[in-house]
């Protein structure tokens, strides 16, 4: 009578342990899955999201570059000052990585500051020290990195010419006076 108690509540015991590691293991594939699911209905989420967002930022006039920065060139002219401040107020800055990148410097240019007739600022100056042009990030020009206009940078041969800019038609780069109201191109960064 004892032997078969004790038969029986074996038998029970290792009944339930295996149920238990059943349920277990199906718990386990079933989260999986519920995660694969969700890990994949997020991914569709972001990418819809992120496509309404670059749709929003074209309606904007904000323009989506291969280096999925953006860019937006404004006409309503500005001294470098101003351009500064201005891009700032879009969490930009007057662009730098994108003149630096032949590519998109291309791109910008086919894209978007060809349809200006005027010269457009970019974040490039030599306003901390005379002849040291430097980059709005804070690293110093290096020599072919733009393609300057011949005979520029000339300072105007001394009169003070400090803030980079790109030439309207030639698309190539010349240094002016900081005051000169111009139009500049926004970079903001991806
Ligand atoms: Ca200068
Ligand atoms: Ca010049």
């Amino acid at each position: 009578m004892g032997t078969d108690v004790r038969d029986e509540t074996r038998n029970a015991t290792s009944l339930l342990e295996s149920n238990l590691m059943a349920a277990a293991k199906d718990l386990r594939n079933e989260t999986r899955k519920a995660t694969r699911t969700l890990e994949r209905n997020l991914m569709a989420a972001v990418n819809e999201i992120y496509k309404r967002i670059t749709a929003l930022e074209q309606v904007l006039g904000w323009y989506r570059a291969g280096n999925y920065n953006l860019y937006k060139v404004f006409t309503e002219r500005a001294n470098y000052t101003e351009s500064l401040e201005n891009c700032e107020k879009y969490g930009a800055r007057l662009a730098v990585d994108g003149i630096i990148d032949a590519t998109i410097l291309r791109d910008l240019i086919d894209n978007l500051i060809n349809s200006t007739d005027y010269g457009t600022y970019v974040g490039l100056d030599d306003r901390a020290k005379e002849g040291t042009f430097m980059w709005l990030s804070g690293k110093p020009l290096i020599a072919g990195e733009v393609r300057w206009n011949s005979g520029e940078p000339n300072d105007d041969l001394g009169g003070g010419q400090d803030c980079a800019y790109i030439r309207a038609e030639a698309w190539n780069f010349d240094d002016h006076y900081c005051e000169t109201k111009l139009n500049y191109i926004c970079e903001k960064m991806a």
